[in-house]
């Protein structure tokens, strides 16, 4: 399969986050990207292309204008209050229990766009995030076209980002765009099965009353992990899209005969749901060493998984979401795409 990947990712860096109550430097870092990159070159599997620039109607076919243009301009603003470090969001709406306006000042506009503080804005962020999708939305014209599967190396990440909320690292949904352009190119019914550790809120968000597009997350408990708020097993979607959203949550210290077992269970689901086109939101951050994260999968159990995946309806388009073990993070991806390309079964 090939990839799609831009440098462009490159000018999001320097960014913070609030971790145990501190602001630190985020552990979403460029060098992640390129750790990707890297290794799908090494292992051959297919070439890279450069995403060509299809323009905002992909991405405004999922998030609101308003946020998006907040997005855009959101650096300068903060800039013009004479402030040279990353940009992070002060209030919330925190179910105030009233609908909110949108404020005239930056700092105030960050929080009504914001989930959490896991998305500092620098000079380079909104560049990054829209070379970000378009991987998405190229490599999905790509599967339109013919290919049975390909790759968006997409950073920053997206599956935390909602129609109108930044969060966890992710400012634009690529899964989210990516199915619904698929959608939009003709594909009658998109499932998305979301494989990072943390639960797809942004992505079960977009999709939460629709009925054309399938979500299935495996992900830690919200009891006791990120994103808290979402992901139990009774969200099931609502209105048309009741029953069209699956989430599987499982304990921490989840290794990998729990893990597939229920993975077994979310592919049971996309095969029954009759999808035409798959996205698949892939993270690694389900690996035993990844410094946030709690599950137990080891570098082989990667490959397992990938060979399980080609259980999928094809095509298949992977995309990159978390994984913060830099020194692992290429292979582990890698490993899934190798286990996913294995001939045979
Ligand atoms: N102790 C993605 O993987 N911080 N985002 C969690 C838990 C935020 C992860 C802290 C993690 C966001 C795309
Ligand atoms: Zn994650």
């Amino acid at each position: 399969m090939d990839a799609w990947y831009s440098e462009h990712h490159q000018a999001h860096q320097g960014h913070d986050e609030l971790w145990g109550g501190k602001v630190i430097p985020s552990f979403e870092l460029p060098v992640r990207a390129e750790r990707v990159l890297d290794a799908f070159l090494e292992a051959n599997l297919g070439r890279v292309h450069t995403p060509p620039d299809a323009g905002l109607a992909p991405i405004l076919a999922v998030h609101d204008a308003g946020y998006v243009d907040f997005l855009r301009g959101a650096w300068d603003a903060w800039r013009e209050l004479g402030r040279a470090h990353p940009a992070l969001p002060l209030v919330w709406h925190a179910g105030l229990g009233m609908p909110a306006h949108c404020p005239r000042h930056i700092e105030g506009q960050l929080g009504y766009y914001s989930m959490d503080a896991g998305c500092a804005i620098v000079a380079g962020t909104w560049t990054a995030a829209y070379w970000s999708a378009q991987c998405a939305v190229a490599a999905a014209a790509a599967l339109v076209h013919g290919e049975p599967a390909a790759f968006a190396i997409c950073r920053p990440p997206g599956h935390h980002a909602g129609p109108r909320t930044m969060g966890g690292y992710c400012y634009l949904n690529n899964a989210a765009i990516a199915a619904q352009h698929l959608r939009a190119l003709g594909q009658p019914r998109v499932a998305v099965l979301d494989v990072d550790y943390h639960h797809g809120n942004g992505t079960q968000a977009v999709f939460w009353q629709r009925d054309d597009v399938f979500f299935t997350s495996l992900h830690a408990d919200p009891n006791d992990d990120y994103p808290y708020l979402s992901g139990h097993a009774d969200e099931r979607g609502e209105g048309a899209g009741f029953g069209a959203t699956l989430n599987l949550p499982l304990p921490a210290g989840t290794a990998a005969p729990e893990y597939m077992a229920t993975l077994e269970q979310a592919l049971d689901a996309v095969g029954g749901f009759g999808a035409t086109a798959v996205v698949v939101s892939l993270g690694v951050d389900t690996f035993e060493r990844d410094p946030i994260s709690r599950f137990r999968l080891r570098e082989e159990d990667y490959v397992e998984l990938g060979l399980r995946l080609r259980r999928l309806p094809r095509p298949v388009l992977f995309v990159f979401e978390g994984g913060y073990a830099t020194d692992e993070v290429g292979r582990n991806v890698v490993a899934v795409l190798q286990g996913f390309e294995t001939a045979g079964g």
